[in-house]
């Protein structure tokens, strides 16, 4: 028989037994809770982390389609996807590209001609003015109204000091320029610059030349739908034989050109978005104008005429869209004079004349004119809703 003593001994190492095997039950239920609670942390941040990611993907798009809408307005909200929305910002029209980057980047073009998005066709305005758009208050009324259906790009010489306040239109609207000379290659630069930064906006569809001394004859919706809707380029060419023509021809441009290649006209060009990307991308003829194209050439007035009747004579009407007075022959055109602008006037350089549009004769022949001086804008702006129907 056992004492009571060690009875209660193995009572007591009994009860100990026990609390131990408790102890490593609840130290085993803690370990396992413990578990439980790491994983459970573990995997309930990675979820939200995901979910968080997920707003965070939908907000950044939310964001970027209202912002890229300001920058494209033509891409609707549906143009979703963050690639294609970035890939279609517009870059700073003040940008830092200079000629090889922005020519090498205008000339990329789809190959597959349906856009995967609604584009709305644009015309690009091309200003090559020497300081300001002297112009502008009549451009403005002429704008007026059409947001989302042009663009406007005003190369000007580098030296000029903005220091005139800009008309809302153009402001903000120069891209980085350089000097250009009279009847120089430098000029045909200016214009390739030109064309190059209105190509990166996939919107553009129709392209003009313009200069500070242009005017508008007919209203935007006019303009436009006679550009957009023309399977037409307007880049004057023709055979001159006289010394202003074939006289300016240079032998050392042989065999690249010929003399019966070598063609002229008016530097004032409208072109589609084919064609423009073309004469950016041409390193094949525009080499040989820098090259030998100096003195009495005048690239301005045969780079693009024989380029385009070399190359794309098929598509060319042959004519500019820009009425120029050459009537008082010599190197310049004639300028008006205030008192010359009448209603009678314009209606003549509206309808005046005849010409082809599109396989049919018509009188509306120009878009455009020139050359007018400021003292002319006070007239202009005073004619232009009557005679012009802009809206008032
Ligand atoms: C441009 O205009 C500003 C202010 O009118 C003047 O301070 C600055 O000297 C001008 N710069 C040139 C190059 O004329
Ligand atoms: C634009 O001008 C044409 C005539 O050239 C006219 O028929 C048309 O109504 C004008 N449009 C507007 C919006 O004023
Ligand atoms: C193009 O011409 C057609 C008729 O020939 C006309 O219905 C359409 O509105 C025109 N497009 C533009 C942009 O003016
Ligand atoms: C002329 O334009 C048509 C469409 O308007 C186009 O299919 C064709 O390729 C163009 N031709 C040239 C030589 O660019
Ligand atoms: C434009 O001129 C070229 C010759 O350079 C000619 O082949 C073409 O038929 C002319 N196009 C039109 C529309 O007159
Ligand atoms: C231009 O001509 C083409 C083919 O002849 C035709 O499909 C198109 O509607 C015409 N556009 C206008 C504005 O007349
Ligand atoms: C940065 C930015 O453009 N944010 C805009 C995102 O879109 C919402 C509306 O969809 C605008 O309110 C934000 O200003």
């Amino acid at each position: 028989m056992k004492a009571p003593k060690e009875n209660s001994i193995i009572a007591v190492s009994k009860l100990f037994n026990n609390a131990q095997l408790q102890l490593q039950k609840i130290l085993f239920y803690f370990l396992l809770f413990a578990f439980g609670l790491t994983f459970g942390v573990i995997l309930s941040f990675y979820l939200k982390n995901f979910s968080f990611n997920l707003q965070f993907a939908k907000f950044s798009f939310s964001a970027n389609s209202t912002s890229s809408q300001f920058l494209v307005p033509n891409l609707k909200a549906e143009v979703g996807h963050i690639g294609l929305t970035e890939y279609l910002k517009l870059p700073k029209v003040m940008h830092d590209m200079d000629d090889e980057e922005l020519l090498w980047r205008a000339s990329m073009a789809p190959q597959i001609r349906k856009y995967p998005f609604n584009r709305v066709p644009k015309v690009a305005f091309l200003f090559l003015a020497k300081g300001p758009v002297i112009m502008a208050p009549l451009w403005e009324k002429f704008f007026k109204g059409h947001e989302g259906l042009y663009s406007i790009y005003v190369h000007s010489s580098p030296s000029y000091n903005e220091s005139v306040a800009e008309s809302p239109v153009f402001r903000g609207r120069r891209i980085p320029s350089q000097e250009v000379g009279w009847g120089q290659v430098n000029m045909i630069e200016a214009e390739r610059r030109l064309l190059a930064n209105a190509l990166l906006d996939f919107s553009n569809q129709r392209f003009v030349l313009l200069s500070e001394a242009c005017i508008p004859l007919f209203n935007f919706s006019m303009v436009y739908s006679y550009l957009i809707n023309s399977s037409q380029n307007f880049v004057m060419a023709y055979d001159e034989i006289s010394p202003v023509g074939r006289g300016r021809y240079n032998p050392h441009m042989y065999p690249k050109i010929t003399v019966r290649q070598w063609r002229k006209g008016s530097q004032w060009f409208e072109m589609d978005r084919d064609l423009a990307i073309e004469v950016v991308s041409d390193r094949e003829y525009f080499p040989v104008f820098q090259k030998h194209c100096h003195g009495g050439c005048y690239a301005d007035e045969h780079y693009l005429p024989t380029f385009v009747s070399i190359r794309f004579w098929e598509n060319n009407s042959n004519r500019s869209l820009t009425w120029v007075d050459w009537s008082r022959r010599g190197p310049h055109p004639a300028e008006y004079q205030r008192t010359q602008v009448t209603p009678a006037f314009l209606k003549a350089l509206r309808s005046g004349s005849l010409c082809e549009y599109n396989g049919s004769i018509t009188n509306i022949c120009f878009l455009f004119a020139r050359k007018f001086p400021h003292a002319t804008l006070e007239r202009l702006l005073k004619f232009a809703p009557k005679v012009m129907h802009f809206n008032s």
